[in-house]
């Protein structure tokens, strides 16, 4: 209905945001006093405009009043005139001050010097790992359900908590691609009322490698090689697999990197996982091992390869994109957390799994995951570089009733984090940035260094001292301070050795891959047999075939015969584990928020069909773009349909679905008798337009819901779509076609497809 905002939202992004600018412009959506842009530069002086919906989202003050968020007012952009950086109001930004306009540039011109010195200033360094990102602001609800394990006041009942998460690729460069194949970030800001929390995770709950120590080793070998800098953001290069086949305790991170987990369809289809083992404290003391796990509500779901590889030429923002369109439109993507709880035991392993090793996984059939709490992204960056870029997040940021075990990889991290801050952000200081400046009160004893921006009062900045009247005192657990668990730390002997049980680095691979659908293992093989097909190094091929023997025969037939070279036997006996129907991503329903359709129609099609079914999209919570062969509207007067793509800015990886429109009431050639008039056709089959034959092709061959009416079934024919095929759809209207296609898409794909075509 017109009153649900989310419907209302996504119509007017679906109008404007995502047109391709041929409608008629109407302004941002739901923007205060904003009117529709005229193509004339406005010349009256105005105040800044306020922030979009999506990006005022909730409080960012602290409790005591401290500014802590992107508080525009308060940190830039004041008044109505353009000043300099001084404050002094400033005539004229576009000319350098000369002597005569046609005369020498003078060194006198403060204003030309200030904007171009800050200009070469601009950049930061990338961040080492995880340059590129995506982020928004949101909220934490919880449901109270993990108190009885921990004093976080964050996880008592109703408690709620703003957060900010950011997502990102591991290898590439700050402006690579989205869609490669790699592992997620998922790191969490919770501003509590403790104090600031972060859990920095991934989206696989599995990691390379079991020591901090070579953690440079393994992104050394995944970036580019150091000679030519390529390839860019990907693993399919020599020194990546050299080192994961000669260090066998990767095989299991880089399985699922190679599964469909390592190509997700978006941010917010992505689990994430905490990785390690964290401890949680309860009030009166006792202990409990937890996993940490972000469940999205959308479900978990993946890009075919091919869907990922075009997406990164035609859309390389593809993530990106779809996070922001997501939350301005009103679709807030959400996340239940949820844990697994082991006793805390003095082995710290669970049904034979250590604990420690992050190299593990603890099936959830053993270890369910127990929800509590749900996170709600509403809110974009006001200014990606402020926000996005500047957060600084680190492992070591707990608060109480959370803390850490011995996980050597773990221990490393609370190393790096903080360090790291000190090359990227330009000093200690980086607490301070409004991004990462915590909604409790801040009363430290740090003091100066560089860009410090807090004025301290008080002569005093240490303890014990009497002249400031002995402040800052200290607090007790009782008082929210944060007190280390009192863990026994076994005798022994200094040695540099991992224990006994961290040397099994193929039955947990294993599980993994019995654990996946025939259409999930399909896909594997796929990509070991692209990765390594890119490998130049003979050895390092043979290298990999042996350990994949050790994971399963099927797998490592299945990549050898598209290498071209024999399957070893395994070297190990092949470990006896039962599988984990959880970890698959097929199988399911899920809901359909959201989902992208994409209704292509020609101008003479059947318009009313199409109006029809574009609202019913809308009404089913989904966004459609029409697509038509220019851009401009379709129709006229009131009735006009916006087009939103045209066949020239249309691609199939930005649709989950595609609708073809009919005819208008006419017989099922109308497509060859319209080509025909046109003199389009050499003879049958018609020759439709060769871009929309791309578009159902792919999408075809992707797995993607197709329905069509009436009249549409000649251009199905000239795309080789046969109208029999699973999941194709030929109704007699667009919303019997859309209702069908809907159910489909809940599987996510028509996976029937992909054991169809091979
Ligand atoms: Fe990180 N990691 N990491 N990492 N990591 C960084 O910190 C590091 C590891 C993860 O959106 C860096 O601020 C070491 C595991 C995420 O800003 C750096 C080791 C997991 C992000 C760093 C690990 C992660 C980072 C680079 C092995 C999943 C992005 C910039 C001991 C549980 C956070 C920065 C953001 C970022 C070091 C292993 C996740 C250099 C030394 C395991 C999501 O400090």
């Amino acid at each position: 209905s017109d009153t649900n905002p989310l419907k209302r939202a996504a119509q007017k992004v679906t109008e404007t945001v995502r047109g391709d600018g041929d409608g008629p412009p109407e302004g941002i959506p739901g923007r205060p006093g904003s009117e529709p842009p005229s193509v004339a530069e406005p010349t009256e002086p105005r105040e800044p405009l306020p922030p979009k919906p999506d990006q005022s989202g909730p409080d960012t003050y602290s409790p005591t009043g401290q500014a802590t968020g992107a508080d525009q007012a308060r940190v830039a952009q004041a008044g109505s005139h353009l000043t300099d950086a001084q404050g002094v109001r400033r005539p004229d930004t576009d000319h350098s001050l000369k002597a005569g306009p046609r005369g020498p540039v003078l060194l006198q011109d403060h204003h030309l010097r200030e904007k171009v010195m800050h200009f070469d200033h601009e950049r930061i360094p990338e961040r080492v790992v995880h340059a590129r990102g995506a982020a928004a602001h949101g909220i934490f609800r919880s449901y109270g359900t993990a108190a009885a394990v921990t004093r976080a006041a964050f996880l008592a009942e109703d408690a709620e908590t703003p957060v900010f998460v950011r997502f990102s690729t591991v290898l590439g460069s700050r402006g690579s691609a989205d869609t490669v194949r790699d592992t997620r970030g998922f790191a969490t800001k919770f501003y509590t009322s403790e104090g600031v929390f972060d859990l920095v995770g991934n989206n696989m709950p599995v990691f390379f490698i079991q020591d901090a120590i070579k953690f440079p080793d393994i992104i050394h070998a995944g970036k580019p090689h150091p000679d030519r800098e390529i390839p860019q953001a990907q693993s399919a290069h020599d020194t990546f697999w050299d080192f994961v086949t000669l260090h066998t305790e990767a095989t299991h991170h880089t399985l699922w990197n190679m599964s469909d987990r390592g190509i997700p369809r978006s941010y917010r289809t992505m689990e994430g996982f905490g990785v390690h083992t964290f401890r949680l404290v309860a009030a009166d003391g006792g202990t409990t091992l937890v996993k940490f796990h972000w469940k999205p509500k959308l479900g978990v779901h993946s890009l075919v390869w091919e869907e990922a590889q075009i997406a990164g030429g035609v859309d390389p923002d593809f993530h990106r994109r779809d996070l922001a369109d997501a939350i301005e439109a009103g679709a807030y993507p959400e996340w239940e957390l949820g844990i697994q709880t082991f006793p805390d035991t003095p082995d710290q392993t669970f049904e034979g799994i250590d604990l420690l090793d992050p190299t593990n996984l603890v099936p959830e059939e053993l270890a369910p995951v127990q929800p509590v709490g749900l996170l709600t992204l509403n809110r974009n960056p006001s200014n990606f570089f402020a926000e996005t870029e500047q957060v600084a997040f680190h492992v070591g940021h707990l608060v109480p009733g959370i803390d850490i075990t011995d996980d050597p990889l773990l221990a490393g991290r609370l190393f790096s984090y903080l360090d790291t801050q000190i090359t990227r952000l330009g000093g200690p200081n980086f607490p301070q940035l409004p991004i990462n400046r915590p909604h409790a009160p801040v009363n430290d004893m740090l003091r100066d260094g560089m860009h410090q921006t807090a004025v301290h009062r008080g002569t005093a900045p240490y303890r014990p001292n009497s002249l400031d009247g002995g402040c800052p005192f200290t607090a007790g657990a009782d008082m929210s301070a944060y007190v280390e668990t009192p863990v026994r730390v076994p005798e022994a002997t200094k040695v540099r050795e991992a224990p006994e049980s961290f040397a099994d680095h193929f039955s947990q691979p294993r599980r993994f891959w019995l654990s996946m659908t025939p259409v999930e293992r399909e896909h594997i093989i796929g990509a070991y047999t692209f990765e390594l097909g890119k490998c130049y190094e003979q050895a390092v091929k043979e290298r990999a075939l042996q350990v994949l023997a050790n994971i399963d025969p099927e797998l490592c037939a299945g990549v050898a015969a598209g290498l071209g070279l024999p399957a070893p036997e395994p070297t190990v006996p092949l470990a006896d584990v039962a599988p984990s129907p959880a970890l698959s991503q097929i199988g399911q329903t899920w809901p359909t928020d959201g989902r992208i359709i994409g209704i292509v129609t020609e101008p003479d099609g059947d318009l009313d069909g199409v109006r029809a079914v574009r609202e019913a999209v809308l009404q089913a919570g989904m966004v459609p773009l029409v697509v038509a062969p220019t851009g401009g509207t379709l129709g006229d007067g009131d009735d006009a349909l916006t087009v939103q793509r045209t066949f020239v800015t249309a691609r199939s990886v930005e649709f989950d679905a595609l609708l073809l429109a009919g005819a208008p009431g006419v017989a099922d050639d109308a497509y060859g008798a319209r080509d025909a008039k046109a003199g389009l056709t050499g003879g049958a089959p018609p020759a439709h337009d060769p871009r929309v034959a791309l578009l159902l092709n792919e999408a075809f061959r992707h797995g993607k819901a197709i329905g069509a009416w009436k009249g549409a079934e000649a251009v199905l024919a000239s795309a080789g779509v046969p109208t029999d095929a699973p999941g194709v759809i030929v109704t007699d209207s667009g919303t019997t076609a859309l209702q069908q296609v809907t159910r489909l898409m809940g599987a996510h794909r028509v996976w029937e497809r992909f054991m169809a075509t091979g």
